[in-house]
């Protein structure tokens, strides 16, 4: 039967990190102050019928003048730590060649900032605002750009190294390959399953290189890769294989280079089912020494969680959970038990995992602050985290998605993602009840039954 909380609350490890998490495009704003470059989300949003609402990311969530205040708000509510990305258009404004330093003085003060206030720093370097000259020659699908990351790694490396902060390579890898330059859904608004392939091997190697830079900088922390993953269920009795080709594109696609060194056979030539036959052309992108480098040890796996889908004995995909919101979230908090005791079963090599990203968005777009529901999505999740705890897996640290309500991407301001509600004409912030509730679970270092 379903698994039942206990009557009470479930403690968490001692010194397990408590945190909440935005990304650069999504609340800074200011997308043209002191020198920062175009991305390829500024072009992406100005194009007419990209985003539901006609919106960008300027102002969003106005974080980028806010931001001290906004800091002090993570103290209030008594945040550990803050996972944030540096837009790499603030830092190197064409995608290469030396830094801006106005870009890199933002981030030092970022971060200065949260070690004042006892914060501990996670530090994205890549949460989907490519350079738009990088995508001008080519974006990911390109090799080249996976060397542009790595040198624009090591600039981040060289400014922040001292800081102790935590380190994640690229956030969600499979969405910027699917929706980015797969389905078009997300900028750069590509529509071809062959560079749907190669945006994922190229970022997997900027993720091996920039490691790599990592090692050689002598910068002290940790340092991951941010995989959005998502347990997949069989709905019928012959629907096993595809189950496992659909876990192969989601799941296997990502785990297996980054922990193992290997490509799954299965899912090569099987992306989304598009194309069948394009093996030959993905082993094509993959060079003498690619698997070593992406493979090289990475100190934590960041998993992305926000729910499950079904598979049928065709491969499409099924609703087996009730959705959110957001019509592709279909929410089941088992389905995170189930994700981080299979990680642990199938990797046995894996280092210890955070959760960086959970969430879930208002129920309707003008959002509220009285939000339950979150909240209960919230405990729940996290009483699933403290039961595969509690059955051996390493979970080190978890992060709310999101501080902030922000830009949503697509979805513009329509979705409200923040356990903080941001009133974007006056950029007033209140904390929801689930803000509240967090605060005393990070107190208490322990989740509330019920
Ligand atoms: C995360 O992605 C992101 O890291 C974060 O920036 C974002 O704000 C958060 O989730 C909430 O969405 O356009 O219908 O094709 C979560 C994984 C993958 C979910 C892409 C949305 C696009 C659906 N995302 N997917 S669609």
């Amino acid at each position: 039967g379903p698994w039942e909380p206990p009557a009470d609350p479930m403690a968490f490890p001692d010194g397990f990190v408590w945190g909440a998490a935005t990304s650069a495009y999504q609340v800074e704003g200011s997308t043209k102050a002191d020198g920062r470059g175009p991305s390829i989300w500024d072009t992406f949003a100005a194009q007419p019928g990209r985003i539901a609402d006609g919106s960008t990311g300027d102002p969003a969530a106005d974080h980028y003048r806010r931001w001290a205040a906004d800091l002090d708000l993570m103290k209030a509510l008594g945040l550990g730590a803050y996972r944030f990305s540096v837009a790499w258009p603030r830092v190197q404004p064409t995608g290469s060649g030396k830094a801006n330093p106005k870009g890199v003085d933002f981030y030092r003060r970022l971060v200065d900032g949260l070690v004042s206030r006892g914060i501990h720093p996670a530090i994205t370097l890549y949460h989907w605002d490519l350079p738009q000259p990088l995508q001008d020659a080519g974006g990911w699908p390109v090799r080249a750009t996976a060397q542009r990351f790595a040198d624009y790694a090591s600039i981040v490396f060289d400014a922040l190294h001292d800081s102790g902060a935590r380190w994640l390579t690229i956030n969600e890898p499979k969405t910027t390959a699917s929706v980015g330059y797969g389905t078009s859904a997300h900028a750069p608004g590509a529509d071809d399953v062959e560079q749907y392939a190669a945006a994922v091997h190229h970022q997997l190697l900027a993720h091996g290189l920039a490691v790599q830079a990592f090692r050689a900088s002598g910068a002290t922390g940790d340092i991951g890769i941010a995989l959005n993953l998502m347990p997949v269920y069989p709905t019928t009795d012959d629907a096993a294989a595809a189950t496992r080709r659909v876990d192969g594109v989601e799941n296997r696609l990502y785990l297996d280079p980054v922990l193992r060194g290997t490509y799954p056979d299965d899912a090569i030539g099987d992306l989304a089912g598009q194309i069948p036959a394009s093996r030959p052309a993905f082993d094509a992108l993959v060079h003498d020494g690619d698997l070593a480098t992406i493979s090289a040890p990475i100190d934590v796996l960041a998993v992305q969680y926000y729910g499950v889908s079904g598979v049928d004995a065709s491969g499409q995909y099924q609703q087996v959970a009730p959705t959110s919101l957001a019509s592709w979230q279909q929410v089941r908090p088992e389905g995170l038990y189930d994700l981080l005791t299979r990680i642990t079963a199938d990797y046995p090599d894996a280092p210890p995992l955070v959760i960086t990203e959970n969430g879930i968005p208002d129920p309707d777009a003008q959002g509220t602050t009285d939000d339950g529901q979150r909240l209960d999505f919230l405990r729940r999740h996290l009483q699933q985290a403290a039961r595969a705890i509690g059955e051996g897996v390493d979970l080190r640290q978890y992060y709310v998605w999101s501080l902030l309500d922000n830009f949503e991407w697509a979805q513009g301001y329509t979705q409200r993602w923040g356990i903080v509600r941001v009133d974007f004409d006056t950029q007033r912030r209140t904390p929801k009840s689930s803000a509240q509730w967090y605060s005393g679970v990070i107190r208490a270092n322990a989740v509330s039954p019920g």
